[in-house]
């Protein structure tokens, strides 16, 4: 039985990946793709995410647009790495796809509350804005989730400021309501997707593959690698979004600890950090667990999998 899930994004290079991903696993079930503004405005995330569908031939996925702003906040988006569409590098074709007449935060607690309790798992490669608003409209939703993995956070690295990752700070609230509520929660962070980098011959394997969508991926991995080099200083480019499909796909990809977690919302250096606490063994109640070791090898293979059997779609 294939795995149901439900991917909120915010495309964004690794999120396109997340998406090919989820599309060309067999393992993966994709329920519905839904947007949240992030690495650019939510207007342009979800134009992004109709393109990659257009590219990948998905059909019969609803896709809805969820928030325009975090739930505090006001928004600041990643131009300086994912450039001013959101996805520069590879030409974007213009989707004819509609979108789902529902906002995401709907199209999420109905399409949980429509399935069997344990079916879904959310997979969160975005800041949490829906997420949090989804709980808070639905809050049955969360006993009825099998999981929550989702990219973001860290336990001892930060990107958008000493301590904390993009997708939290950006909506550092919404975050502390996800990793407060009772689901099962894996939080595959930068320790872990620092080490998922698309190094020379990962986009040597990616460029074999040889069709529309896997040019796509290698045109994305182009830009994303010159603005985490210029911006960042990586040699190669962290593709995150991907690691959260993969756990889900396959748990073995990588090792995991589970531990307390919180969300920093007071802090003056601190704001946005991800609080795991390792001091002791986590007590038996402990429903969250953090992503530590990636089998590069196992997540390569699984991206070029997924582009292979995607292979040259009808559009
Ligand atoms: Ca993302």
């Amino acid at each position: 039985m294939p795995r149901k899930i439900i991917l909120d994004c915010d495309p964004g290079h690794d999120d396109a990946i997340a998406i090919l991903l989820a599309h060309g696993n067999p393992e993966i079930e994709l329920l519905a793709v839904t947007t949240v503004v992030g690495n650019q405005t939510l207007e342009k995330v979800t134009r992004n995410a109709l393109a990659v569908a257009e590219i990948a031939g998905i059909v019969g996925v609803p896709f809805a647009a969820g928030c325009p702003r975090p739930l505090v906040r006001t928004i600041e988006v990643a131009a300086d790495i994912h450039g001013e569409s959101g996805m520069d590098g590879p030409e974007l074709p213009e989707s004819t796809r509609e979108l789902d007449g529902r906002h995401a935060v709907d199209l999420i607690i109905d399409t949980i509350m429509a399935s069997e309790p344990g079916e879904i798992t959310l997979v969160p490669t975005g800041g949490l804005t829906n997420i949090a608003l989804a709980v808070r409209k639905e809050p049955r939703i969360v006993s009825r989730v099998r999981e929550v993995v989702l990219m973001g956070g860290g336990f001892h690295v930060g990107n958008w400021s000493a301590t904390a990752e993009f997708n939290i700070i950006i909506d550092p609230e919404a975050a502390h309501i996800v990793f407060n509520e009772a689901w099962p929660l894996t939080m595959v962070g930068l320790d872990l997707t620092h080490q998922a980098l698309a190094t020379p011959e990962v986009r040597a394997r990616i460029d074999a593959v040889g069709t529309a969508p896997s040019r796509f991926v290698g045109e994305l991995l182009e830009f994303f690698a010159s603005t985490y080099l210029e911006t960042q200083g990586f040699t190669h480019p962290p593709v995150h979004d991907p690691c959260a499909v993969a756990y889900v796909i396959d748990p073995s990809v990588m090792t995991v600890r589970k531990t307390p977690l919180d969300v920093e919302l007071t802090g003056t250096l601190t704001l946005g950090m991800t609080v795991a606490d390792f001091r002791s063994p986590p007590p038996a109640d402990c429903t969250t667990q953090v992503a530590v070791d990636l089998d590069t090898d196992k997540f390569w293979a699984l991206i070029e999998d997924a582009l292979r059997r995607i292979g040259e779609p009808a559009r």
